[in-house]
């Protein structure tokens, strides 16, 4: 049901919690539709849909066939899957996106955002990353990349006419890249972000008669940075632009919540945030971002709390399970044994970039996870994880449980204790770290068993900021789930809630 904010009211940021990056956002009616980057992990491109800009729901991952979606075993962590545009144009949805790694430049298209979407166009005339798709007033469309240059596209074919030229390269950024173009009243506007995806991060614009430019550079350039700031909220950027129907504008962009002391760790990868934007001497105005934003005017449109757990009692996974690189059924499947998730390890190791591995984001600070598994043919766990060298994990089988942290080169055991045969319930919580000196860790990861009396055993606690971005690198985030370590193992069921600080 619908529900009118009260005057003074407000809402949550980010509005996508989460490993959620470089967000695109496209409006149609009443229906907001947004995309953002999945790197290495597949199903790609998780796709959202929202009333309100506020809510959101994800109906899917674009790319969800491996006809759509390669990622090569040996491409590193954190290329892949690059910083799509979703747009709609002439009666359908089209989705331009880089794969570093494969075939570069790629586009879909789309009737339904929920899917399916079509097999790839490639387009080899498209270089460098950070697609934008724009369509002029005679149809022609126009595919800017980071750098920033332009190229005429033709998007049922792919073929570019003529070479890419440069266009604005921002105000002396580092990384002028996320190029967005759109006619908004008389004007091309051209926005972009510079300064690097971390703390110098930032959003600038500029605007031209035309949209091949030459382009006028905003006198109030950045639009929107946090760098140098202490707001909770840091490396604002990699921005779009959205109209409500009552003739408002939004920007969706990323931003991330570095915790812990200096100099601050983040965890949940980049997330998708909302700011208000008001239009001054044609001019777009970034008005605050916070963590509680003043509630829009129109109803919002609340989703359904999401269920703790799921009972893998479906043939298909809900969108948000995610895996490394591919999901084969022969090593992942609900249908082996009736309402489990069977997990078949054939010789991969969490070390590797192709673990067998189902996980989903970590969407909160402060959470705890725990799954059902019975490790009879195998061993396998709950693995937190931000790349192949950076996890902590419980591992069941052989009639132990154990805690393991891999750490850069280093992996280690933690904790071990001798369990009963048969199923065993793995957990993780994740909390702040208590205030303390300096350089205090944003968190701590507490693994354990659950007894059979439903109390929880902790085996190893673990300080959150060596599974951070700060110290693992790269454009992701905090993934949670299941994997396989040797042989087969099953998951009867995995929980996953917010809690609150204790
Ligand atoms: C993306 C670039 C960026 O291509 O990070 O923050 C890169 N912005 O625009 C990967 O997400």
């Amino acid at each position: 049901m619908p529900t009118q904010p009260t005057a003074g009211s407000t809402v949550t940021n980010p509005v996508i919690p989460g490993f959620h990056p470089d967000p695109s956002v496209c409006r149609v009616g009443d229906d907001y539709y947004l995309v953002c980057s999945s790197f290495e992990y597949f199903p790609g491109i998780p796709v959202f849909h929202s009333r309100d800009l506020v809510n959101w729901t994800q109906i899917g991952n674009a790319l969800d066939r491996p006809s759509q979606l390669r990622l090569p075993r040996d491409m590193p962590s954190s290329a892949g899957i690059y910083a799509p545009t979703l747009r709609h144009h002439d009666g359908r949805f089209w989705l331009i996106v880089t794969n570093v790694g494969d075939h570069g430049n790629v586009l879909f298209t789309a009737t339904d955002p929920a899917g399916p979407w079509s097999e790839p166009v490639r387009l080899p005339g498209v270089p460098g990353i950070d697609p934008d798709l724009a369509w002029d007033e005679d149809g022609t469309c126009w595919c800017t990349v980071a750098g920033i240059s332009q190229v005429r596209l033709d998007p049922y074919t792919g073929k570019t006419d003529g070479e890419p030229e440069r266009t604005w390269s921002g105000t002396g950024g580092q990384a002028p890249e996320a190029p967005h173009l759109y006619r908004i009243g008389d004007y091309w506007y051209l926005l972009i972000a510079e300064g690097g995806t971390e703390r110098g991060h930032c959003v600038s614009v500029a605007r031209s008669r035309t949209p091949t430019g030459p382009f006028e550079s905003c006198p109030a350039n950045p639009i929107l940075t946090h760098r140098s700031t202490g707001h909770p909220v840091q490396n604002t950027g990699h921005a779009d632009l959205v109209q409500a129907p009552d003739g408002s504008w939004r920007m969706v962009l990323l931003g991330v919540r570095p915790g812990g002391g200096t100099p601050g760790w983040h965890v949940l990868g980049r997330e998708t945030f909302l700011a208000p934007v008001e239009w001054v001497d044609d001019w777009p105005v970034v008005g605050e971002l916070t963590l509680d934003l003043p509630a829009p005017a129109w109803p919002l449109h609340p989703t359904p709390a999401e269920p703790v757990r799921d009972d893998f009692d479906q043939a298909e996974l809900h969108p948000r399970w995610i895996s490394l690189r591919e999901r084969p059924a022969h090593l992942c499947t609900t249908e082996e044994r009736s309402g489990w998730l069977t997990l078949h390890a054939a010789g991969r190791s969490l070390d590797e970039n192709d673990a067998v591995f189902v996980g989903r984001r970590q969407q909160h600070l402060v959470c705890r996870a725990r799954t059902l598994i019975d490790p009879a043919q195998g061993r396998g766990g709950l693995a937190v994880r931000l790349d192949e060298q950076h996890h902590y994990e419980i591992e069941a089988g052989d009639g132990e449980v154990k805690v393991f942290a891999r750490i850069g080169p280093l992996r280690t055991e933690v904790a071990s204790r001798p369990v009963a045969a048969g199923p065993v319930v793995l957990g993780v919580g994740i909390a702040p770290q208590p205030p303390g000196e300096a350089r205090t860790g944003p968190d701590v990861l507490s693994f354990g068993v659950e007894e059979p009396d439903g109390t929880f055993t902790a085996l190893g606690a673990l300080e959150g900021r060596y599974l951070s971005t700060e110290v693992a690198g790269g454009f992701t985030g905090r993934v949670i789930g299941m994997y396989a370590a040797t042989g087969t193992v099953h998951f009867d069921w995995f929980d996953y809630r917010a809690e609150t600080t204790p």
